[in-house]
């Protein structure tokens, strides 16, 4: 395929940034563009890169040969200095040379076209980049470094031995030779339980990756700019003795315990003649109903305060939190935790209660892979398929139709690593990848 670049690094001053590129005939143009043009396959070499005599960049470059290489194309990879300058003049370099920009997966979908990964593993590869949490690290790697992949093949694999001994019987029977026996019911059933037990092992993505999204709401001047900046470790929001001093919703992520969590801050709520205030206070009533976890900041230990803002959140999770309590007296019995942003105590307790806000929905170390909801029908339909098998055995079905639902279940396997596939999937698959993946 035709040379391909893009920078697999995020296009931000940084220490250095890295280039690849892949396609037929991309190390013809290499040679064209560093300094006395030679390279060894695989050996690290620092070297001069030039665009008509102009130096570019003195760069890392390493140099892979294709079926050895990650697209399983001629490919290589530039390290070079981390400069937005240096970033675009490489890439004017690279197009200079006759290769084209990347879309986003195209490294990805050459090495899947190039059998160098299923398509199982190239979905678990864009989850694994995707996930914000160590668990799904886990999960997803799983996924990703072969050991789904081989379960589906073992089962793959006894689907076929059932259905040589169903098609046997079809086929050779009438020579009085026996290919299936009593057996076959047992062993098709033992597929089916374990293949469920495989299943229940999955957990689908869209469950398991939360948002984590935490608003901070309250009344004007409780001090929730001011918590939101300790929770962050920086000045991110604007904090003042007037009240009516946040407006907009400000979000920014914290991570905390391996976990992300997006946090917001909102405009004060109350009663007001200025517009602006009023579209912010709209702003945090409206943003209640799109978070996970709603986080009440009260400087005052009024009751039912606390209850009207508990009422606005109506059936999502909130939490009360006293804030100033350098300037006031601790009320644990009417808070669920008590702070300071002044002085930062207590923060080491509210973080844990956000945290432990998130933790009860699921039990992560229950399950083994990450899934897609396209592995999900999948699964589905092979255990459809087999259940159908095996009515149709027990109850002495024509063997065709038996035949039938194990080719069918054999063939979603298929279709789970991608033996089969459409050019929709896989446009829908790469479309959400990230450019140089
Ligand atoms: N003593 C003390 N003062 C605090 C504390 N937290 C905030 N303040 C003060 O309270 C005032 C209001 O703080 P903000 O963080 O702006 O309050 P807010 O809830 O965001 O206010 P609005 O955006 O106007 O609704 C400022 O003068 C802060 O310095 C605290 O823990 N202790
Ligand atoms: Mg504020």
């Amino acid at each position: 395929m035709h040379p391909v670049f893009a920078l697999a690094t995020p296009p931000a001053k940084s220490a250095i940034c890295i280039f690849r590129v892949s396609g037929d005939g991309c190390h013809k143009g290499l040679s064209k563009i560093i300094n006395n043009g030679g390279f060894e396959i695989g050996r690290f070499h620092i070297k001069e890169f030039y665009n008509k005599k102009q130096l570019v960049d003195k760069a890392g470059l390493v140099v892979f040969k294709g079926p050895n290489s990650y697209t399983g194309e001629d490919s290589f990879e530039v390290y070079a200095h981390g400069s937005l300058a240096v970033m675009s003049s490489f890439a004017a370099l690279f197009k200079e040379v006759g290769f084209d920009e990347a879309v986003g997966g195209e490294f990805t979908k050459r090495a899947f076209l190039n059998n160098k990964i299923s398509l199982n593993e190239a979905e678990a590869l864009a989850d694994l980049i995707d996930t914000t949490d160590d668990r799904g690290v886990v999960l997803s790697g799983n996924s990703l470094f072969g050991e789904m992949s081989s379960q589906i093949s073992v089962f793959a694999d006894e689907v076929d031995q059932i259905r040589v001994r169903v098609e046997a019987e079809i086929d050779f029977s009438d020579e009085g030779n026996e290919y299936m026996d009593k057996n076959i019911v047992n062993d098709l059933s033992n597929l089916r339980n374990r293949f469920e037990s495989f299943v229940s092992g999955c957990v689908n993505k869209n469950r398991f990756s939360q948002k984590n999204n935490v608003l901070l709401v309250g009344p004007v001047n409780s001090g929730k700019s001011s918590v939101f900046n300790r929770l962050l470790g920086f000045e991110r929001a604007i904090v003042s003795d007037l009240p009516g001093t946040t407006r907009d919703i400000i979000s920014s992520e914290l991570f905390f315990e391996s976990s992300v969590f997006s946090i917001q801050d909102s405009a004060g709520i109350r009663k007001t003649d200025d517009k602006i205030e009023e579209v912010g206070v709209g702003l945090s009533l409206s943003e209640i109903k799109s978070v996970d976890l709603v986080v009440g900041i009260f400087d005052k230990p009024d009751k039912s305060l606390i209850k009207n803002f508990k009422d606005l959140s109506h059936e999502k999770c909130f939490i009360s939190i006293q804030n100033k309590i350098d300037i006031n007296e601790k009320d644990n019995k009417l808070f669920d935790c008590c702070v300071s942003a002044k002085t930062g105590e207590g923060f080491d307790e509210l973080k844990k209660l956000i945290l432990s806000s998130f933790k009860k929905d699921i039990k992560k170390d229950d399950y083994k892979f990450l899934v897609r909801d396209r592995h999900n029908k999948i699964f589905t339909s092979v255990i459809e398929n087999l259940n159908s098998a095996k009515t149709g055995l027990k109850e002495n079905l024509s063997l065709d139709l038996v035949a039938e639902d194990l080719r069918l279940a054999r063939s979603c396997f298929d279709e789970l690593v991608g033996e089969k596939f459409s050019d929709s999937l896989l446009g829908d698959i790469f479309s959400s990848y990230c450019i140089g993946k």
